[in-house]
């Protein structure tokens, strides 16, 4: 690893393979990438990027330079000294774990495991995954971890959009199964990232994981609570979570939304749930953020709903634009975006469906079915014509001044119009 001449594969090209993998190559190692998506690999070894945090000129200079390339079989593996696993860490359809793709790869990795070789798993799983789902299957080879074969746990915080913090910058945290394998998985990190924090366990550095995701969700979840209340009360939340932001210490904000989109907050906290079953031990906070952030994609539709009402329209016929579909601002990413099942039950109910979103383009599906709805220009013509403007993300590049006077009525579950000055009467904030 001193030399840079350790050969570094990457199973997982994803939003946190990918930039990992450049990062690695940057500094001189040479990378290999598996992915199972074959248009992946071939766009990658065309040198073109398809992960919006990846500066598109770094990766095709290093696929040009032959540090970075990509296959779709793992036939490569003998041949690497570290492979770090980043693949899905999804739920299934009853909101448990679904390892398989950490089942499926440690499979071929025991398969062709050899003396020498570092395994480093990124993806976010429960506490234990490492320790007693991965290690036995690498050590049923025969093989002795922290003598044969290395193995540790380090979690990736990839915040997609963020500008300030990326790969590089990012502190990291490792967990080894023994001191020797956290050593060398450590020396690996500090050769390209600032800031590498050890700690004593695979575990605990996977139960770090959990628990950062799970504080964001139970903070998102209580803000709409709050937000629920509030409009009981006739109070604007808003006002009140920016007040309460002017406290020098002691408070972090939150917003309330439509509900929590994402890779993560939706989901790994559910991991922590499921694995805590098993210590006869219920999680309440992780299943009450769940229920209230769930609660909110259906507050919204209702909030929908009385609006026409109000203008004396049935949703059933009523034009829907939603403005914004991505799970949040400024990204293109729509993997469980509270837009989905929002618009899945407006349509339900019969309302036409159109939407503006300025990084995506065609409507994807929820739960595998496609939700009818055109992608249309946010021109007035367009706005005038529905009945209803839903904010469902506030992308920055937005002319909200022009939407709300072009609209006949706004619902805006993000207070992006917070700087609109005319013609306020026509916005209704969640
Ligand atoms: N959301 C709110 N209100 C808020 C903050 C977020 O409704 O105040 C919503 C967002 O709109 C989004 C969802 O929650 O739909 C998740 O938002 P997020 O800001 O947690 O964004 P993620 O999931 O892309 O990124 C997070 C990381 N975010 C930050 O630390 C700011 C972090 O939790 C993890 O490093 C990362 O997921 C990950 O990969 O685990």
């Amino acid at each position: 690893m001193k030399d840079k001449t350790a050969k570094i594969c990457v199973i997982g090209l994803g939003y946190v393979g990918l930039p990992l993998a450049v990062e690695k190559a940057k500094v001189g190692f040479k990378v290999l990438g598996i992915d199972q998506n074959a248009s992946r690999v071939s766009m990658l070894n065309s040198g073109l990027n398809y992960i919006q945090d990846v500066n598109d000129d770094e990766l095709r200079k290093l696929v040009e330079k032959k540090s970075l390339s990509a296959v779709n079989d793992f036939s490569v593996l003998p041949e690497q000294d570290i492979i770090i696993i980043c693949v899905p860490t999804p739920l299934n359809d009853y909101h448990e774990p679904d390892l398989s793709y950490i089942e499926s790869v440690t499979k071929e990795i025991s398969s062709k495991l050899r003396i020498g070789q570092m395994i480093i798993l990124e993806s976010t799983s429960f506490p234990g995954t490492t320790q007693e789902f991965i290690l036995p299957s690498l050590e049923s080879t025969g093989l002795k971890v922290g003598k044969d074969f290395f193995l540790a746990f380090s979690p990736e915080r990839v915040d997609p959009g963020n500008k300030r913090y990326s790969t590089k910058n990012t502190t990291k945290v490792v967990g080894g199964v023994t001191p020797l394998c956290l050593e060398i998985a450590q020396l690996l990190y500090t050769q390209t990232i600032v800031n590498v924090v050890p700690v004593s366990s695979a575990s605990v550095a996977e139960m770090t994981k959990v628990f950062e995701n799970t504080y964001r969700a139970v903070n998102i979840a209580l803000v709409n609570e709050l937000m629920m209340l509030c409009n009981k009360m006739n109070i604007s939340v808003w006002e009140v979570v920016d007040a309460a932001a002017t406290k020098p210490f002691g408070i972090q904000t939150f917003y309330p939304g439509p509900g929590v989109g994402g890779h993560c907050i939706p989901i790994d906290p559910f991991y922590l749930s499921w694995k805590a079953r098993q210590f006869d031990y219920s999680t309440r906070f992780i299943e009450l953020a769940g229920e209230i952030n769930i609660q909110v994609n259906y507050y919204v539709v209702d909030k929908v709903i009385k609006a026409l009402n109000k203008s004396r329209k049935p949703v059933k016929g009523s034009i829907v634009f939603v403005l914004g579909i991505a799970y949040k601002k400024d990204i293109n990413d729509y993997r469980e975006s509270p837009a989905l099942k929002i618009m899945q039950t407006l349509k339900e109910e019969g309302a036409e469906l159109v939407f503006y979103d300025p990084y995506i383009k065609s409507m994807p599906g929820s739960d595998g079915k496609a939700i009818e709805a055109d992608w249309v220009e946010l021109s007035k013509e367009e706005l005038r014509k529905s009945d209803l403007v839903l904010i469902i993300t506030d992308h920055s590049n937005i002319d909200y001044e022009m939407v709300v006077k072009e609209s006949n009525i706004v619902v805006d579950t993000r207070n992006a119009t917070k700087n609109v000055m005319s013609e306020r009467n026509k916005i209704i904030l969640i």
